[in-house]
């Protein structure tokens, strides 16, 4: 399975869900996936999208939301994994695309034993699973208790294609627009300051 197949595979399962994909492939591969939908995405801040998503969960408890990582953001931010677990939010799945490496920066390697899933497992009220097929991931997306953790086994490194690199002000107006919230007046951000 590669990204794109797996990203694919959460855009459907969860079609109405609000994405917050980390930096550099997930964010490309949800680009183009969802033809560039108002989702979150994270441009270059490493290790802070799986916080951004819990916040956003628990702001927006009627919709489904999907933090999906690379697996080296997730290890960067993996101590939100303990704030989940203490949250609790029902509507959050964390999905890891576990490409053992750095792909942006030139591949390098992430330390190979993640087990992610089984610390999900060991903390209290988080659920963890692997997958390593297209299948296999639908079907626990469709069934893992929430918050959820999937660790999703990426055996095909591959480049999407849209670039990583965001434009943050019209991400904020996307998120905005799919949560049907008002727009916010110009600021700095939008004269890209
Ligand atoms: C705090 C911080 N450290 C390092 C970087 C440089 N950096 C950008 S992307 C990246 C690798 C991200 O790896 P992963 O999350 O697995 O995504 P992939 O590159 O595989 O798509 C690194 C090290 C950064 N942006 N921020």
């Amino acid at each position: 399975m590669n990204i794109v197949e797996a990203t694919r595979a959460v855009v459907e399962v969860f079609a109405e869900a609000v994405i917050v994909s980390s930096l550099g492939t997930a964010t490309s591969a949800t680009r183009l996936v969802t033809d560039d939908g108002p989702h979150f995405y994270f441009g270059a801040a490493m290790g802070s999208a799986m916080a951004a998503a819990l916040g956003l969960a628990e702001a927006v408890p009627d919709r489904q939301v999907v933090a999906l990582l690379g697996d080296g953001d997730c290890l960067m931010g993996a101590s939100t994994l303990w704030s989940v677990s203490a949250c609790r939010p029902a509507n959050l799945v964390v999905v890891v695309l576990a490409d053992g490496a750095y792909s942006i920066t030139g591949g390098q390697p992430v330390p190979p034993a993640l087990r992610l899933a089984e610390v999900a497992d060991a903390l209290d009220g988080l659920a963890g699973a692997v997958v390593d097929s297209v299948e296999a991931l639908r079907a626990t997306l469709k069934s893992i208790e929430q918050p959820g953790v999937v660790e999703v086994r990426i055996t095909e490194r591959i480049w999407p294609g849209p670039s990583p690199f965001v434009d943050p002000a019209e991400v904020v107006r996307g998120v905005r627009r799919n949560l049907g919230v008002p727009a916010l007046p110009p600021s700095g951000l939008d004269a890209g300051l």
